[in-house]
């Protein structure tokens, strides 16, 4: 077992592979059906397709259900961003009032009393059907909260085009597509174990209750077995101590921590377990790194080190003695050291971090700085305990996921 989805996920195309052997393909058809590039249809054509129950939780789609004042949020398409300038003078957390949602299609409004989880598939060995009351009340273990961020893997998408003069496709979000929360809920793994987790398990896929998207399905992608098992994979059911709110997934969303934000799936309503690796749009056709500069087309798993000034975008402030303040953040660990630039990059000063700062989540920051009139570049770049630095540039990818270069924040000093 790994933990390491990007060396997993050579060994799930060859597992892949030999099983399309047993099913007697041709190599042909196998290389097709295995092919990343657009290979999505063909490779879920062979997984027996289980189907949703009958009686139905959600209601009809709504949109987002929470207000998303212009003051808080920028409105791309379906998606809500949160405004950086909405979180200065703001604790240690996002609010649900501010936090970003990412929605494929719209939020469902779902019965906690009529919801149900099924965990079924090869890889248990009987299926389970588990209530709200099973979840929050679970006899077997105690409720867990963590602090963690959710990112998009889309998040800073829109400076391929502004910054590297290579726009890529898809929501064009600045930084605002990710937020901190205390999540609480249980380890995955304990209802992985009520249902017989078998030791020939591989792949782990929860569904959403949502609307399917259009020729894709509901939203789901699988997750290798070991990241299902870790202790921080949760089922939550709280966000910052109140139950989870409708456009985060209530009454129960996973939490896959320091991973891309589709891990994370919301009104999750079954969880497929399967000895056999799965395949879904979400991991074959988007969230991959396609690109002259990734031949393999790799999977995107982690989030990057990344940082963001709490102003608008662009900003304009007043002349004279004043604070700077923003947040750094790191899908692989906790950050080191944040450096800013107010004279395009030439000169890096510290700035000061303050506050709590945990892994798979952000630490605040401030910098003192007393500019004259004039138009400046503020530029930050946070290193974090892996020992990565954030780069001037990234390699293009046409789905744009995981931007993490140093941002050029316009300022205009009056
Ligand atoms: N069922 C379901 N789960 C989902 C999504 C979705 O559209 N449907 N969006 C995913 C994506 S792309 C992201 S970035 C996160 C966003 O979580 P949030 O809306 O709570 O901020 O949820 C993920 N889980
Ligand atoms: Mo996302």
């Amino acid at each position: 077992m790994t933990i390491d989805e990007r060396a997993y996920d050579q060994e799930r195309l060859e597992q892949r592979l030999r099983w399309l052997g047993q099913q007697g393909m041709s190599r042909r058809t196998m290389l097709r059906a295995t092919a990343v590039a657009g290979g999505g249809a063909a490779l879920t054509l062979a997984v027996p397709r289980l189907t949703h129950a009958e009686d139905p939780v959600a209601t009809a789609c709504t949109g987002v259900v929470k207000p998303t004042p212009p003051e808080l949020f920028r409105t791309l398409g379906t998606n809500r961003e949160m405004l950086w300038e909405a979180m200065a003078g703001q604790g240690y957390l996002t609010g649900a009032d501010r936090f970003f949602v990412r929605n494929h299609t719209c939020t469902p409004l779902i019965d906690a009393r009529r919801w149900r989880l099924r965990i079924e598939g090869s890889g248990v060995q009987r299926p389970v059907n588990l209530s709200y009351h099973d979840i929050v009340d679970a006899p077997d273990c105690d409720p867990v909260t963590v602090v963690k961020a959710v990112e998009c893997a889309g998040n800073g998408r829109s400076f391929f085009g502004t910054q590297q003069g290579t726009p890529a496709s898809g929501t064009q979000w600045r930084l605002g597509a990710v937020g901190v929360a205390a999540w609480t809920g249980i380890p995955l793994s304990s209802v992985l174990r009520r249902a017989g987790l078998k030791p020939s398990a591989v792949d782990v896929m929860p569904e959403g209750l949502d609307e399917p998207v259009p020729d894709q399905g509901h939203v789901r992608r699988p997750l290798p077995v070991a990241k299902a098992l870790h202790p921080d994979t949760l089922l939550v059911y709280a966000m910052n101590g109140e139950p989870l709110p409708p456009d985060h997934g209530f009454p129960v969303r996973l939490l896959v921590p320091g991973w891309v934000g589709i891990s994370s799936i919301k009104w999750v309503g079954r969880i497929e377990v399967s000895e056999e690796p799965l395949f879904s749009p979400w991991n074959t056709t988007s969230y991959r790194y396609f690109g002259d500069a990734y031949p393999d087309s790799p999977l995107v798993t982690e989030q990057a080190v990344k940082s963001a000034l709490e102003l608008p975008f662009p900003a304009t402030l007043p002349a004279g003695r004043q604070t700077l303040t923003g947040r750094s953040w790191s899908g692989t660990g906790s950050i080191r050291a944040v450096d800013v630039s107010v004279d395009g990059g030439a000169t890096w000063t510290p700035a000061r971090l303050t506050g709590p700062n945990p892994p798979q989540a952000w630490v605040q920051w401030f910098f003192p700085w007393s500019p004259t009139p004039g138009q400046y570049v503020v530029k930050v770049r946070a290193r974090d305990s892996s020992g990565r630095t954030q780069p001037a540039t990234v390699p293009f990818n046409t789905q744009g996921y995981v931007f993490w270069a140093v941002v050029d924040h316009p300022v205009t000093v009056r």
